[in-house]
């Protein structure tokens, strides 16, 4: 099967420069350009080839919506391709979805080998996915005649490197391409779109106000009872609070519909439990805004507050960096006393 599988491929040894895509979605996943040298193998259906495909893999960190995909085909021998299919596939190749049948645009890169290669584009799409690892392709539907194969870079990029599976070619099940050709190979190609959820882990923090005793900032990543805990110290002013601390995140959602914030924290048990304050820092205006204020719980209580008033003003414009601020006032104790903070996290939806 594999002498067959040959005929269908050519080796490339030529170097190319192309230009750059230019459009207006934004880029989920680089899987490269075409990078002019590398192979090619059969992805196509009911062409001289009844199916086959050729996958490979793209890491969202956040749920995103697909909106588009690119990939570069040959035509052989003039195909015209009736429509284009999609697949995408979670990391164990277990298929999330399959688009038949779907219009496409083309543009023309070059010859390659006397055969007219192009660049595929599929847009208008709207697949939504969790954050994960997937195997994605595209492929030109025929009309019985003619061949197509999708171009393939040296450079890999993911985890893996290409899959192919074909019932013509005698793969029936996932196979990867250094089992066939005895080289890697990745495919070139780009999935458009933006990411409709984003879950933020604190990146860093500081304690500007109290004694931060222990923990580092992965103790705030879950709530999992490991603790960022901060002990009270003499007051700089009266009206300061007595333990501060700011946390920092990063979201790549420019434009926020919605953040939560969630933050779990208990204060020692007194006769008087202190204010808690929870802000986040309003980049437009320049200042914190107070998104929550009740007395510290002195067991772990998770507060969950929903920012739907121009939750955009609280991303960093252009570097997409979120901050929020907890405070805890002067509860006139006479003991020493001291919080602790489990959780502290964001979620951004576009
Ligand atoms: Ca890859
Ligand atoms: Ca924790």
């Amino acid at each position: 099967m594999i002498s067959h599988a040959r005929r269908y491929r050519w080796l490339m040894c030529c170097m190319l420069t192309l230009s750059p895509i230019a459009r207006a979605q934004s880029i989920l996943w680089q899987n490269g350009d075409w990078e002019g040298s590398g192979s090619n193998i059969s992805s196509e259906r009911n062409t001289v080839v009844t199916e086959s495909w050729a996958i490979d893999d793209a890491i969202f960190d956040a749920s995103v919506a697909i909106t588009g995909y690119h990939w570069y085909s040959i035509l052989v021998n003039g195909l015209e391709p009736v429509a284009v299919d999609l697949i995408v596939l979670d990391e164990s190749f277990e298929k999330i979805i399959e688009l038949r049948d779907l219009p496409f645009e083309r543009e023309f890169i070059r010859d390659v080998a006397g055969h007219p290669a192009f660049r595929m584009e599929i847009s208008d799409l709207d697949v939504r996915l969790p954050p994960g690892r997937y195997y994605i392709a595209g492929r030109p539907v025929g009309e019985g005649e003619h061949q197509a194969t999708t171009l393939l870079n040296r450079t890999i990029r993911g985890v893996t490197a290409t899959y192919f599976r074909s019932s013509f070619f005698g793969y029936l099940d996932w196979t990867p391409i250094e089992n066939i050709f005895g080289t890697a190979f990745d495919i070139a190609f780009t999935v458009f779109g933006h990411i409709v959820r984003d879950e933020v882990e604190a990146e860093s923090f500081t304690v500007p106000l109290g004694r931060h005793l222990s923990g580092e900032v992965s103790d705030l990543h879950e709530s999992d009872d490991s603790y960022v805990t901060i002990r009270n110290r003499a007051l700089a002013a009266v009206m300061l609070p007595m333990m501060r601390m700011e946390v920092q995140g990063t979201t790549a959602v420019e434009t926020a519909s919605r953040i939560t914030v969630t933050v779990e924290t208990a204060a020692s048990r007194l006769p008087n439990q202190p204010l808690q304050r929870l802000a986040l820092f309003d980049h437009v205006a320049g200042q914190w805004i107070t998104i929550d204020e009740r007395a510290a719980p002195p067991v772990d209580t998770v507060v969950e507050v929903i920012v739907e008033d121009d939750p955009t003003r609280y991303i960093a414009p252009g570097a997409g960096q979120l901050k929020m601020r907890l405070d805890w006032f002067d509860p006139g104790a006479t003991t020493p006393w001291g919080v602790r903070i489990d959780h502290a996290t964001w979620t951004v939806e576009r």
